[in-house]
């Protein structure tokens, strides 16, 4: 990283990405979303280290297609897209496990192509996790996490000298509402430089079973994923939300193009959050809104990009387009 990144702290071969914008604690996330009915929580809380082993497990379903479809399309056209991009650095939001990013580094080695990789993402256990088994698989990779909320702005993800190639992959671009997910690809356009790179996953409309099951998985583990949130809450907030007492509830929203996941009281309940001093009453029925999950036409997918100024150099699709892969450049 530019050494003149003075708004980034370094500690434990780790870069703390400094936030640029407002953004709220998990406190004010509650009480601005949870205290009163319709009650909501942003989905960036999932991920404590359960929640991101338990998201990587969802990926192994039958019913979760997306990883799979991805990650076939990477193996495929990973060559392509590294030699179209030619990254001297690699910034993946989201990067979780980085399970799809090997085919990226795999080309970018079999291209003779040495670059660093800055896996950005919340869940800092699995951000060292990565590092070390990337750094012992590729003798010739540096990684450098960034820990870090992408939500919180990206004014201070400062840029390496040298191409950037921008990862955001998964979909995880879905669970931003259309309007943040404009926002937030400008903000990381306006990060790039000209020649830089920005690959994006996009999940794809398509038959309302297929998303059904791929949220409703057989083994429920996306339920035990779901109720997990309520683990974070009780022990970030001190709270008492007995897990029993909710069930997952996960549907397709056609007007709204949308997954919507909530988590459904059984009973009518009292939930004291003792952090925070406050108490929640739940009705029998009553939901809270988990997660949205946005689903993409071919055009909008596109849209995503080109609407933040950015030119497109490759769309990827299978044959059932059921996911798009898009490469798109800064002039
Ligand atoms: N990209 C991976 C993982 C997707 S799961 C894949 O495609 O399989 C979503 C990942 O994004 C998790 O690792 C989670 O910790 C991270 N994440 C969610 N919200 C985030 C935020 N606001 N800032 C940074 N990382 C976030
Ligand atoms: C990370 N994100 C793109 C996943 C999705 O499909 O929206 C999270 C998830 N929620 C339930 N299953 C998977």
């Amino acid at each position: 990283m530019d050494g003149s990144a003075v708004s980034e702290v370094e500690k434990n071969d780790c870069i703390y990405v400094v936030q640029s914008k407002e953004s709220n604690t998990l406190e004010q996330d509650v009480k601005q979303g949870m205290l009163t009915s319709p009650r909501s929580i942003p989905p960036k809380y999932f991920y404590d280290e359960r929640g991101s082993l338990l998201f990587d497990q969802i990926c192994e379903t039958d019913e979760y297609y997306p990883t799979r479809t991805e990650s076939e399309l990477l193996n495929e056209y990973a060559l392509e897209l590294v030699a179209a991009a030619r990254p001297e650095h690699i910034i993946e939001f989201g990067s979780g496990t980085s399970r799809k990013t090997h085919h990226l580094l795999q080309a970018c080695e079999q291209q003779g192509i040495s670059c660093e990789y800055f896996p950005f993402d919340v869940c800092e256990e699995m951000l060292h996790q990565v590092r070390d088994d990337f750094m012992q698989h590729y003798q010739w990779l540096d990684v450098k996490p960034l820990v870090g909320d992408y939500t919180a702005g990206l004014e201070h993800l400062h840029r390496p000298n040298g191409t950037c190639m921008y990862v955001f992959l998964g979909s995880s671009i879905g669970n931003f509402s259309k309007q943040e997910a404009k926002e937030f690809i400008a903000e990381v356009a306006n990060c790039m430089c000209s020649g830089d790179t920005l690959l994006l996953g996009v999940d794809r409309v398509k038959q309302e079973e297929v998303l059904h099951q791929a949220y409703n998985d057989k083994q429920g583990i996306t339920g035990e994923f779901n109720l997990n949130l309520l683990n974070v809450l009780n022990s970030r907030l001190d709270a008492n939300f007995d897990l029993d007492k909710f069930k997952h509830k996960a549907v397709y929203n056609p007007d709204k193009q949308r997954v919507e996941m909530y988590l459904v009281s059984q009973k009518g309940q009292q939930i004291d959050l003792d952090t925070l001093g406050e108490r929640i009453e739940l009705d029998d029925g009553e939901k809270i809104l988990t997660e949205v999950s946005h689903k993409y036409s071919h055009k909008q997918a596109e849209a995503l990009l080109t609407d933040a100024g950015l030119h497109i150099l490759r769309h990827i699709e299978p044959e059932n387009a059921w996911f798009s892969l898009v490469l798109a450049s800064k002039r």
